[in-house]
């Protein structure tokens, strides 16, 4: 059965092999399982902590959790009752149907809409929508936001938002490299002092050291490669990008961060997150990202 639905969660399986797991917790894709031309088995591309909780009482510690609708910390009066990332990856998303099934992918969509709960600390009408996508070598997440307002006020009622897509990507930290982030501008997280933005000065951008940056106006197009292995990220509508890795000085002090899990992941994240975006009443912004299988050996521009 290409989709198969059980109380938690939505499995798809794709006619070549490939398969992905969403929990309804968050729409979290914790698992996409795909091959490539050198592995004819699928194995699993996505890192989840072996220590995450995946019962709802917490945000997953890995795979793809949603950020919605503000990233790190609430720094806009509209988000100031929210906690770290917002609410969509640790609110219950409804199941709404399969989108397509056929030999190109399997495609389900979830939703998001006002509960008692968001309303209690977030007061703006919205309804979100989530559809993934799997084909053989591919996983595609497309996040739709509406302004559902109805009211003819002036000024409008507009949804001011950021979204992001935080993808755990297995991968060995100490080997990955990043293309290509030389010559953007970014904000260096891990730096205490100097908060300006910093210029990226690397062809390939490693992770062997703690990396919390946030790309602005990046490509939308990179390439994560390791030896004997890689994926590739586009997305749309994301201009920003964010990379982390917390090593073991900030990783062994996450709670629900496996041993030395930090070596064995890299966060690529594309999202709209310098800014908002700003959604004017009866309004839909979509922000999609596809992450595919890299085939051979190679680096992006080498
Ligand atoms: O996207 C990177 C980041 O914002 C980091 O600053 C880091 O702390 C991480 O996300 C994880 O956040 P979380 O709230 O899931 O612990």
């Amino acid at each position: 059965m290409p989709v198969q639905q059980s109380a938690d969660r939505i499995i798809l399986n794709h006619p070549k092999g490939s398969s992905a797991e969403i929990l309804l917790y968050g729409a979290t894709v914790i698992s996409w399982k795909a091959a490539d031309e050198r592995h004819a088995e699928p194995f699993e591309r996505l890192f989840v902590s072996s220590k995450a909780s995946l019962d709802a009482s917490k945000p997953v510690r890995g795979g793809i959790p949603i950020v919605f609708p503000c990233f790190g910390a609430p720094t806009h009066a509209d988000h100031s009752r929210l906690s770290q990332h917002g609410f969509a990856r640790s609110e219950a998303w409804k199941w709404d149907g399969t989108v397509m099934d056929n030999e190109a992918g399997v495609s389900v969509r979830l939703t998001l809409e006002p509960t008692p709960k968001i309303r209690a600390v977030y007061s703006k009408p919205f309804h979100l929508s989530y559809v993934v996508t799997l084909a053989e070598h591919q996983l595609s997440t497309d996040l739709h936001v509406k302004n559902t307002s109805t009211s003819t006020d002036y000024p409008p009622d507009v949804l001011e938002f950021q979204a992001l897509f935080h993808n755990y990507i297995r991968a060995p930290a100490s080997e990955v490299l990043i293309h290509p982030l030389q010559n953007l501008k970014y904000l260096d997280k891990t730096d205490s002092v100097f908060q300006g933005l910093k210029t990226e000065t690397r062809d390939g951008v490693d992770v062997r050291k703690m990396t919390d940056s946030v790309y602005e106006d990046a490509p939308q197009n990179y390439e994560v490669t390791w030896p004997g292995g890689g994926l590739a990220l586009k997305s749309v509508n994301l201009k920003d990008v964010v990379t982390w890795n917390p090593q073991a000085e900030a990783g062994s002090k996450i709670g629900d961060m496996e041993d030395g899990g930090w070596e064995r992941y890299v966060c690529l994240e594309p999202g709209f997150v310098r800014g908002f975006e700003r959604l004017e009443p009866g309004r839909t912004w979509i922000g999609q990202q596809v992450l595919s299988v890299i085939h051979e050996e190679r680096r992006m521009n080498h």
